[in-house]
């Protein structure tokens, strides 16, 4: 018998159902199912390293740490460190002591963060002292807060003792390649001992710094994410090797980021024209990737000074002048966010045993294997895993692609909000539009609700625009959708030449 099982909410402990995306991001619950439970519990929060988390809880970063210790051909050191950011953005520099303060009141007014970076605007350990008083004094202060780092790795060896006494579980490494030929195509120079390094043997060293980061960090039992830049035509071809080698190594995450790179950001690549990776070859390089690791697949390149959930900023709210004004009751807030944390996972759990039970026949629907086919969907939701946000509201899509074996999360696709309210979504048309062609592959788009106008042109599009689903589960409404296009007889032609995934 073909069966459909949602794979969107795993139960702690595995299971048949359940897990984002078990061969997706690799961060869910499923995919962490054969860990220990101690393991399982440094990550069932993480925005980052826990897909599902990712729906339900929120991050910061502090920009504390301006240096940084090597060149990057996609960056140009007046924006933020782009092995964690978009490039084009710049931060506001924080001492470490306005930074803590800006944790508190952070953590105070938005219960679901659970995550303190810091991930620029240089390299966090080119910074040790900046960095690590961050770190010393958060520990302090708000224990319950979990506390993460991302480095391009060429300082990570002496810093690593120091990083486990103030308690640091989770740690990223930026590794383009393992390959120092390939590594002198993408990093100019290195300074290290005093010394400025250029070429192949720049290189050499950066890699031989980072993978022995990695093995110290793993050996003390630090989750280890890496991060990588994919440079097509530079290590795009390179970066399976990457994957396998990490993966040796015991990291726990891959997370195969797109070059974004424009002549106005002023980086090498930028003005030499480097193009950056197609939705397509991201996607086709990650699942190729993951049959060797863990994929991460919901990283949104955040800014160094970035608040809220993945995907949201909300660093306007608690500027420097604004959290000078602020009285902070810590206590009392840690109080708050047990409750909302305990709010949290009670409806976490809730999604789990729902999905638990969805188990979906095809056969039932007649519709032999052979006929069936991968469907690319669009997915408008504000968080907690549930299709609740009106398209014209979206400024970003998760794709999801259904399979008659399961439902996984491949992505996402940025867009312009055109719609600022009121239900008719008619007003910006080459936004729309714009909108409209972000959405290419795509055959569905779900979200709570959809104006006249952007229905008819998703229908133009060859775009299926469904509000049927709203304030369900994402998985368990993706599913449905595919199972109604399985019984409509939709799966048994191959989708729409126009709907391809474009170049
Ligand atoms: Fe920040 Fe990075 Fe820690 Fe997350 S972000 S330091 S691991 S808390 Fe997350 Fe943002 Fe992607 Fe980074 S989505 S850019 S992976
Ligand atoms: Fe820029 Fe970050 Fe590379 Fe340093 S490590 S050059 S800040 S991208």
């Amino acid at each position: 018998m073909l069966e459909l099982k949602v794979l969107g909410q795993e139960g702690v402990g595995g299971g048949p159902a359940g897990g984002c995306t078990s061969s997706g991001c690799g961060g869910s619950l499923d995919a962490l199912a054969h860990l220990p439970e101690h393991i399982r519990a440094k990550v069932h929060n993480h925005p980052c390293y826990s897909e599902e988390a990712h729906h339900h809880y929120a991050r910061m970063h502090v920009a504390v740490a301006p240096a940084c210790n090597i060149q990057c051909h996609y960056c140009n050191r007046k924006y933020d460190c782009a092995n964690e950011s978009r490039p084009g953005v710049v931060s506001e520099l924080l001492t470490p002591d306005q930074a803590v303060k800006k944790v508190m009141a952070v953590a105070a007014s938005i219960p679901q963060m659970t995550v303190l970076g810091i991930a620029g605007p240089g390299d966090p350990l080119a910074n040790p002292d900046r960095t690590l008083e961050t770190f010393r004094q958060l520990t302090e202060k708000a224990a319950d807060i979990k506390l993460c780092v991302s480095t391009n790795g060429l300082a990570l060896p002496d810093l690593v003792e120091e990083l486990c006494q103030h308690n640091i579980d989770h740690v990223t490494i930026t590794i383009n390649c393992v390959d120092p030929d390939v590594g002198a195509k993408i990093y100019p120079w290195i300074f290290w001992k005093d010394r400025r390094i250029k070429g192949r043997k720049a290189a050499e060293i950066l890699i031989e710094r980072q993978q022995r980061g990695l093995e110290m960090l793993v050996g003390r039992g630090v989750l280890v994410k890496v991060n990588s830049v994919m440079i097509p035509g530079v290590n795009d071809q390179h970066l399976e090797e990457v994957s396998r080698v990490v993966k040796a190594k015991g990291a726990f995450l891959h997370n195969v980021m797109p070059l974004i790179a424009e002549a106005e950001h002023g980086t090498f690549f930028g003005v030499m024209g480097q193009r950056g990776p197609t939705h397509d070859e991201l996607q086709t390089l990650q699942d190729a990737c993951a049959g060797d690791m863990a994929m991460m697949r919901h990283c949104r390149q955040c800014r160094a000074d970035a608040v809220g959930m993945l995907g949201e900023d909300r660093g306007s709210e608690f500027t420097l002048d604004k959290i000078e004004s602020m009285e902070i009751d810590y206590a009392k807030a840690m109080e708050e966010r047990r409750q909302v944390h305990a709010a949290i996972e009670a409806n976490r759990e809730a999604q789990r045993k729902k999905s638990g039970e969805s188990f979906v026949s095809l056969s039932a629907l007649k519709v032999r294997k052979k006929e069936t086919r991968p469907v690319l969907m669009a997915v408008a939701t504000t968080g907690g895993g549930l299709i609740n946000q009106h398209f014209g509201h979206a400024r970003e899509f998760l794709i999801y692609e259904a399979t008659d074996k399961d439902v996984r999360f491949v992505g996402h696709r940025k867009v312009d909000l055109y719609c600022s309210g009121g239900d008719t979504c008619g007003d910006a048309d080459t936004t729309l539009e714009k909108t409209i062609r972000a959405l290419a592959g795509c055959e569905a788009v779900l979200c709570s609700k959809i104006g006249y106008e952007p229905w008819g042109l998703l229908e133009a599009a060859g775009i299926a625009p469904n509000g049927e689903h709203a304030m369900e589960p994402i998985e368990d409404a993706v599913a449905a959708v595919y199972r109604e296009m399985a019984a409509e007889g939709r799966l048994e032609r191959p989708a729409p030449a126009k709907l391809r995934l474009t170049a």
